[in-house]
Formats: structure tokens, sequence, C-alpha cells
């Protein structure tokens, strides 16, 4: 891998780099997440359905990740550190909902599924913080609704954010790194296709087993992130220094 030190990364982030810090990741072997299935609790039609479930469910996971022993593991500050010491852009897309990556220091980041640690209003679209159980998310600060609030996470069928400034930055990187993530969902599990297309960039997947679309990437790393993240950017900024 040749890589200038003001070449542009993007780094594409799934629940495997959350693992090692006690945060299950969506699909084991067994297909249940923490006892539930995926589509009973990640769909609009689901929180239209029974809401009370739904934002019973988000408010486990929310008083988990605020748990004392979660906190962000050497992947994370890694990716942090790589920010700081790259002359280029290094931009961290995460698909996951925690906080970890902002809790190591990474600040150029786009949660494309979302935050757990923030309420939006259903009358007015507007986001919050919200650390607590949803029904304390308060009235909505920008039109004073109240009980109007839902978790501030992208569900399926709904439209990831930040897709824009995404698509822009894959057109223009020179390398592309996705680290424990399944492939499974879109479109994030298609933007290594889209980096490939530019054909200028170098791509690598970091992944315990491997993903659906691992025969996609140029370099492919088996292991846990904990491991590989820092041993790859020691590896660049030694290589680029
Ligand atoms: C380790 C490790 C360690 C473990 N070290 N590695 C048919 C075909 C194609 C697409 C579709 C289709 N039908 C419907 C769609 C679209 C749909 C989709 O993709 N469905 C698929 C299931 C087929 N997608 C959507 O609906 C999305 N929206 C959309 O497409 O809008 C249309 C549109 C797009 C673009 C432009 C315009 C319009 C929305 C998707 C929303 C996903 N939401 C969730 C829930 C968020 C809230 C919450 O957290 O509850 O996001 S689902 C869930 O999956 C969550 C995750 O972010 C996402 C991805 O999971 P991830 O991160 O990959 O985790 P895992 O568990 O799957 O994998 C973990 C990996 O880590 C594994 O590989 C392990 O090996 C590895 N690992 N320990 C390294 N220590």
């Amino acid at each position: 891998m040749c890589i200038a030190r003001t070449g542009r990364i993007v780094v594409l982030t799934g629940a495997g780099i959350s693992a090692e810090s006690g945060i299950p990741t969506f699909r084991g072997r067994d297909g249940l997440w923490e006892g539930w299935r995926l589509e009973e609790v990640a769909t609009p039609q689901a929180f239209a359905r029974d809401p009370e479930l739904v934002q019973r469910f988000y408010d486990m996971q929310r008083r988990a990740l605020l748990a004392p022993s979660v906190a962000p593991n050497a992947a994370h500050h890694a990716l942090a550190r790589l920010q700081r010491a790259w002359a280029g852009e290094v931009l961290v897309v995460t698909q996951n909902i925690d906080d970890l990556h902002e809790r190591a220091g990474s600040r150029n980041l786009i949660h494309m599924h979302g935050e757990l640690l923030k309420a939006r209003c259903l009358a007015c679209a507007t986001t919050w913080p919200c650390r607590d159980d949803m029904v304390r998310a308060g009235a909505c600060p920008a039109c004073g609704v109240t009980g109007q609030a839902r978790p501030h996470v992208v569900w399926f069928g709904e439209i990831p954010l930040g897709l824009e400034r995404i698509t822009a930055a894959l057109h223009r990187c020179e390398l592309f790194v996705a680290i424990g993530t399944s492939g499974l969902v879109y479109p994030a599990a298609g933007f290594v296709t889209e980096v490939a297309g530019t054909a200028h960039a170098h791509t690598i997947e970091i992944d315990l087993e491997g993903s659906a679309v691992s025969a996609a990437f140029v370099e492919r790393r088996r292991g846990r992130a904990s491991e590989l993240v820092p041993r790859l950017v020691e590896e660049l900024l030694t290589a680029a220094s």
C-alpha cells in the first residue's frame, strides 16, 4: 500500500469495532440481537405498531452504553490518533449509534445510522441530546411538543444520514478502510464498490470473520479490531513520515 501523507482516507466502521468495548454486534450466530429480532425493533412499522416496546428496547441500549464499564477500545483510539496525525482528510463514517468514536476523540465523523444519545421530534424533526429513558426526554426544544420524541436512529426503509457528504468523500479518497461490518446492510455495504469504481483507491477490510462483500476489497485482514486497527494506523504513519 502506498499513500501520500496528504492522501484522503475514508474509514467505515460497524458493530465489530465496538464489540470489544462490551457492545454486542447485531448478527450473532442465532440471528438474535440481545434476544430481539431486528425487524421487531428496527423498522418504522415496528415503532408504529408498538412504540412502547421499541422505546423500551432503545432505553435498554442507552443504559448499557452509559454503563461505567463501556469505554472506547484501542481501535477507536487508533482512529482518533490517525485523524490527529494525518496531514490529509480522514473521515470516519460509522454505522454505529454509540458515542465511542467521540469519546476516543474523533471529530470528523458521520453517524450514518443516527445516535442513541439523541432524541428526535416526530412533529418537527429537531434533534436534541438525551441520556435518559425516552419518556424523560422532555419537550422538543424547537416546537415545544411533548410526548413526540423517538430515538434518533435510522431504521430499515429510512434514508441514512450524511449520504451526500459520504458519497463525495468516497469518490475522492485514496484509501478506504472498512472495519467490523458484515456487509449485509445497504447502502454502507456498497461503499467499497463505489470506491473501486474510481480506480485510484486502495481498499482494506478488517474483520474477525470476513463479510458478505469481502471479495470486493483489494486487501483483507482477519482478526480483532483492537489489534489490527492500531497496527494499520502505525503502518500508515510510519510509511508516510
Ligand atoms: C469484528 C469483531 C472484532 C465482530 N473485531 N470485527 C434488498 C437488497 C439490497 C438492499 C435492500 C434490500 N431490501 C432492503 C434494502 C435496504 C436495506 C438493507 O440493506 N436491507 C438488508 C437487510 C438487505 N437498507 C435500508 O433500509 C437502509 N436505508 C436505505 O436503503 O434507504 C434507501 C436509500 C438509500 C440510499 C439513498 C437513498 C435511499 C437503512 C439501514 C438502516 C440500518 N439500521 C440498523 C439499526 C440502527 C439502529 C440500531 O442500532 O438499533 O443499523 S440495522 C443494523 O445493521 C444497524 C447497523 O448499523 C447495521 C449494520 O450492522 P454491522 O455494523 O455490519 O454489524 P453486524 O453485527 O452485522 O456485523 C458485525 C461484524 O463485525 C461481523 O462481520 C463480525 O465478523 C465483525 N466482528 N467482532 C473485528 N472484535
